[in-house]
Formats: C-alpha cells, structure tokens, sequence
C-alpha cells in the first residue's frame, strides 16, 4: 500500500527524533524500493552530507568486519555513534556470512549508539549504488557521527561502492597473494589507506613491504598513502588507524 504523504512525515519525524526502528524502516523502504519509497525520499531535507563515509573494503576473510568492530570501539569511546552498512554481493547464499559479522559485532549489540545493517547487492550495481546513496543520505539526516561501509573488493562494482566512502580503507591480510588481488581487481587505485591485518602472522611485514613498492610503482599519484599495521582481534594499531582516518577527512575539508 502506498503511503500517504502524512505517514511520510510521520517516519521522517521518528527519523529525526533518533528512532532506531525508524532508521530501519526507512532504509528497508529504501533498499526493497518498495511502494511509497520515493515519496518518502520527497520529505527528506536536501542538504550537503555532513557524516564523514569512512568504507573498509578487501577480499573476502580479511578481517573487515573484525576491524570495523574494534573501529566502532574506539569510536564509541570517544562518544561518537556509528552505523555500519555491509554490503554482501552474494546475499542469497551468505546468510551465514551475515550471521557471522552480527557475532564480530556483538559486543556492540546492546549499544544505542550503534547500528548495524546489512543490505544485498543482488548483482544489481546500478540499483545498489543508486540506492545506497539514499541510504547513506537517510542515516546523515538521522544525524549519526561516522558512517562505515564494508563491502568485499572482488571486482570492480565492490570498487565501485567503495568509492562512495570519503575515505577508503583496503584492507589486506598476510600471504594468499590478496596484494596481487587487490591490485588486480583495481582497489589499491582508491585507497586513502592500507591496512596490514593479521599482522600476528608471520608474513605480515613481507605483505606491508610488497604493498608499499606497489604504492612507489603508482606514478598516478601524489598522495601520500599510509601502510598500516593491525591486529584486529586484540584491537592493536586501531589508534593509529583512526588516527589516519581523522587526518584523510581533514585533508578533505
Ligand atoms: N589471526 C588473526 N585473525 C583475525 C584478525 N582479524 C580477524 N581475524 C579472523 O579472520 C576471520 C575473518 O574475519 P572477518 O572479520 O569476518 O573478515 P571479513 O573480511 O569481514 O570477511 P567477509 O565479510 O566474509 O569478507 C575471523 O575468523 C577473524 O577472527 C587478526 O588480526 N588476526
Ligand atoms: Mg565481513
């Protein structure tokens, strides 16, 4: 059924009164396009963003979700609220993988100032990127501090969200071959920042030197990319990480 104007605004008020459960209806509406959605859209304030968009992506069991959480710590110790929005491509079958970062993240569970939520890209990109830009639009008005956004840097349409973050995080983890794949796949021509995870295994200094003749071989760019260090699981090089978030979003203002 379509909703009335009045019930649009009913949900934009809850929105803007910080209702969780109105976040989640609005971003359900979003995301599924169903029926009353781009009214809904009509009612939200068209204003500049002002919630820095920090993604995190890499290839799959890197360790995002593990570092996103130790991230959220940090934040909420410094009284900023977070929403995370991972991005699955092969939602029909991950069920499992989603199940998985609401445990990574459980610690956060029973925390009022942080939302979690994961959204399908059902291998439609042009949909998904148009509609997370509403959904990152719809947590802005909502007025949270930082917003995540974890995707898996497989190819080039997970770049391709991944841009939309302000400041892009690649993360790696030692061996594999994951440097060659980030390269390949085009994810080390967007980062702002890469991250060494899994630095508590052996090959993590082989992994941060490869990656940074990578970086000396890129002749596109000035900038100067930090390469660094994390154990995600025990929380070490999470302030030097934020660190570097904070400076990329100031370069940026
Ligand atoms: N040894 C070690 N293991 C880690 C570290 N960080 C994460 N892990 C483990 O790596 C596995 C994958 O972690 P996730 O955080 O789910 O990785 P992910 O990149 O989010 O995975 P997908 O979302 O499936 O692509 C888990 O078993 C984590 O406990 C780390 O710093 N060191
Ligand atoms: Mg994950």
């Amino acid at each position: 059924m379509m909703p009335t104007q009045p019930e649009s605004s009913a949900l934009l008020t809850r929105l803007l009164d910080g209702e969780l459960a109105a976040l989640a209806r609005a971003i359900t509406m979003i995301d599924n396009e169903l029926p009353g959605h781009a009214a809904f859209l009509e009612t939200v304030p068209d204003k500049p963003r002002t919630t820095p968009v920090v993604g995190f992506t890499g290839a799959p069991g890197v360790g995002k979700s593990t570092l996103i959480n130790a991230y959220t710590a940090l934040c909420r110790s410094q009284d900023r609220s977070v929403a995370v929005v991972s991005v699955d491509p092969s939602s029909p079958i991950s069920g499992g993988a989603i199940l998985g970062d609401r445990l990574r993240m459980a610690e956060h569970a029973q925390d009022d100032g942080v939302y979690i939520r994961s959204l399908a890209s059902r291998g439609h990109l042009g949909g998904l990127c148009r509609n997370i830009d509403q959904v990152i639009r719809i947590i802005d008005t909502a007025g949270w501090d930082v917003i995540v956004l974890e995707t898996v840097g497989t190819g080039q349409s997970e770049v391709e969200v991944a841009s939309i973050a302000d400041v892009k995080v690649v993360v790696n983890a030692p061996g594999m071959g994951d440097s060659i794949q980030a390269m390949k796949s085009g994810i080390l021509e967007i980062a702002d920042i890469l991250v060494v995870n899994k630095a508590d295994l052996p090959q993590a200094g082989q992994t941060s030197k490869e990656l940074r003749a990578m970086l000396r071989l890129r002749s596109n760019s000035t900038a100067t990319v930090a390469v660094i260090e994390t154990v995600a699981t025990s929380h070490a090089g999470i302030d030097e990480l934020s660190a570097a978030i904070d400076a990329c979003r100031s370069c940026m203002e």
